[in-house]
């Protein structure tokens, strides 16, 4: 049987493990990226590990969550990690270079490597043929030494694109059509594969739109194959060296398929609070607008930023309706200075901001009360906007550009033919805010500076021989990360000071939970199916266990956070009978004997709820490398201890 491409990716990276599904696998890693936010913890850690330079082909340092400076917190922090880049080996991507994804796609993504990145939508570059991953921040930290990294052997879900797009229906309207198929939890255990007729007539920026929101669908990652369109766009990037052509093998076998019809498409809007909660943009039309924001890593390209310039030039944006724009990397901004389109965008009204995430993750733009936001981004989870009470559609930059014109929602297609937009053949090559590692003889004398707002890691502790706590906290189906730990601007600059985070932990469901946390001393957490979707902060991991958590029982958990659960010491648990969620209350008194045996040994605990009466069964689905971790108290503990 033959090989897809992330199959054939894998084969050639496997370290440990058999290529058999639903196993753990062990892969090398060519290429790492962070960015800010998760940045300074990753570099805390790999520092932590004592090695000297990072081990990798490539690793690149980005600036570009916490750009908005409004205390000396993040600027301490971006000083921290050019000099840890400096010192270590790794590029540095300078605060105004770009958003992290956007920039590796243009700069350093390459076809048929590997690359896990601090961030969750590194699978970005699944749109040149690479093979991304988001990772927690330590997971990077250990790959940059030159370790392995583990997932669990996914299935492969084949996309087949067959047709093409319409005038005005754009790549987010294809991706929100598998997210609406598919849902958020529909990924999990997966990697998407694109084929397909359809593919040969979508541009490396438009692949790329999709591989990124794969990971609102949970996946592992997602991927099209490089082609003759992916020449093109490596050559117009000048890097046509590290072009290889990737496809499936003629008798390879998806697990499963799906087919879109490119023909038949029509803009499409994830309503607020999920990206899978997708409606075609007519049946919303009409729908009155206070803001409309265009950028994030899933839409800042060249060819999205010139087709919002078309569609508003000579416009002026709607009375009412605030417009911002974020291009995505310098070389956007650049070229859409140079050619005029900037001034369309800023004639035409629109609020032009720098090329960083900005309002995709809170920093800045939060929407008025209870008002109606429309975002070219990936995600619309509740209160991520810094504003809880309002409501975030995901759209298309076309249905944005349309909409910021008209002051409700539109439906671009009902505008008639489309701009014809073309890629640069060339792209305006200028690498001067990357900034070069010393060589490994000057390294010696390179300062890190630390700024007052980095405080200790907090440290994991080997599980308890008997569990006797609380229930300190119950929660329902697709909790996200950013409900665990929010970010916004008035939270992320305290992402490396842990007690100062802890006080916002889970006060998007519970305002209380901190306090309560600190006072029953920490405890068990009951979750729905899905729990930790979303961003890879391992500070959804670490702030709970700063509040005492040592345990989550859930129905089921997103690939990331449990990977970082486990990291630092908390162990994920899973209700083989998931109505026994039903019975289980918060603050309920909970004990589970053997803890630390079952942990070393078993597949099942049982939790006895004290207050109710009842037992509840719960499944431990470790291998024995994680069983190893947790008795640990953590990997950094673990990592210490092997090399005593
Ligand atoms: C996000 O989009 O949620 C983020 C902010 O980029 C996160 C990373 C973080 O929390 O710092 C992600 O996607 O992993
Ligand atoms: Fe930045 Fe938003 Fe992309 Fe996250 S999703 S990396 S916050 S632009």
């Amino acid at each position: 049987m033959g090989y897809t491409i992330v199959q054939k990716i894998i084969r050639d990276h496997l370290v440990s493990g058999e290529m058999k599904t639903g196993t753990e696998i062990g892969l090398k890693i060519d290429q790492t990226l962070t960015q800010d936010a998760t940045g300074t913890m990753a570099y805390l850690q790999f520092e932590a590990m004592g090695i000297d330079r990072v081990k990798t082909e490539l690793s690149v340092a980005y600036i570009d969550h916490n750009t908005l400076q409004a205390g000396f917190e993040n600027a301490d922090d971006h000083r921290y990690i050019q000099t840890v880049a400096k010192k270590h080996g790794l590029r540095f991507s300078r605060p105004g270079n770009g958003i992290c994804h956007q920039v590796h796609l243009e700069r350093f993504g390459a076809p048929g490597k590997t690359l896990i990145g601090s961030d969750s939508h590194t699978p970005t570059a699944g749109g040149i043929g690479m093979m991304g991953m988001g990772a927690g921040g330590l997971d990077v930290a250990v790959a940059m030494g030159g370790g392995t990294y583990y997932i669990t052997m996914p299935r492969v879900i084949g996309v087949e694109l067959v047709g093409k797009l319409p005038d005005y229906v754009g790549a987010k309207d294809i991706i929100l059509e598998v997210l609406r198929r598919l849902s958020v939890k529909g990924g999990v255990g997966n990697v998407i594969e694109y084929y397909g007729e359809g593919v040969k007539s979508l541009s490396v920026p438009q692949r790329a739109t999709i591989t990124n929101m794969g990971a609102e669908l949970g996946a592992t990652t997602s991927i099209f194959p490089s082609d003759e369109v992916t020449r093109a766009f490596l050559r117009a990037q000048d890097r046509e060296e590290v072009y290889v052509p990737l496809s499936p093998d003629p008798d390879a076998v998806y697990d499963s398929t799906l087919q879109i019809d490119l023909s038949a498409l029509r803009p499409l809007a994830a309503c607020p609070h999920s990206p899978d909660n997708v409606k075609p943009v007519s049946e919303l039309a009409g729908m009155k607008i206070d803001q409309v924001c265009i950028g994030s890593c899933t839409n800042s390209s060249m060819l999205d930023m010139l087709t919002v310039a078309a569609m508003l030039k000579g416009k002026t944006i709607a009375p009412g309706v605030s417009l911002s724009i974020s291009p995505g990397s310098k070389q956007v901004y650049t070229m859409l200075a140079e050619c005029g389109a900037l001034a369309d965008m800023i004639a035409a009204g629109a609020r032009i901001l720098e090329c960083a995430c900005g309002p995709c993750i809170g920093m800045g733009f939060s929407p008025n009360s209870g008002g109606i936001s429309l975002r070219t981004f990936n995600r619309n989870f509740e209160a991520r906007s810094g504003t809880k009470d309002a409501s975030v559609y995901l759209v298309s930059p076309e249905t944005a550009a349309a909409s910021a014109v008209a002051g409700v929602l539109v439906d671009p297609t009902t505008l008639g033919c489309a701009p014809k937009i073309h890629m640069p053949k060339k792209f305006l090559i200028n690498d001067n805010m990357i900034e070069l590692p010393a060589s490994p003889e000057e390294a010696d004398k390179v300062e890190v500076l630390r700024g007052p707002n980095i405080k200790p890691i907090p440290v994991g502790q080997a599980p308890a021989e008997n569990l006797s706590c609380k229930l300190v906290l119950k929660v329902g189906d697709n909790i996200t990360t950013d409900h665990i730990m929010p970010a916004g601007a008035k939270i992320l600059p305290f992402r490396s000071n842990v007690p100062k985070l802890s006080e916002f932990c889970f006060t998007v469901c519970d305002k209380d939970f901190p306090e309560r946390a600190k006072e029953v001393g920490g405890g068990v957490i009951v979750g729905g199916s899905n729990y930790g979707q979303g961003s890879s902060r391992e500070h959804a991991a670490l702030v709970p266990l700063y509040l005492g958590i040592r345990a989550v029982a859930a129905k089921s958990f997103a690939r990331i956070h449990v990977a970082n659960l486990i990291n630092f010491g908390i162990v994920p648990m899973t209700f083989v009978n998931p109505e026994d969620y039903d019975k289980l209350n918060q603050m309920d008194d909970v004990t589970i004997d053997g803890f630390r045996d079952a942990v070393a040994n078993s597949n099942e605990v049982t939790l006895t709820d004290k207050t109710i009466g009842a037992e509840v069964t719960l499944a431990l689905n470790l291998t024995a490398r994680q069983r190893e971790i947790l008795l640990a108290g953590g990997l950094l503990n673990e990592t210490k201890n092997k090399s005593k």
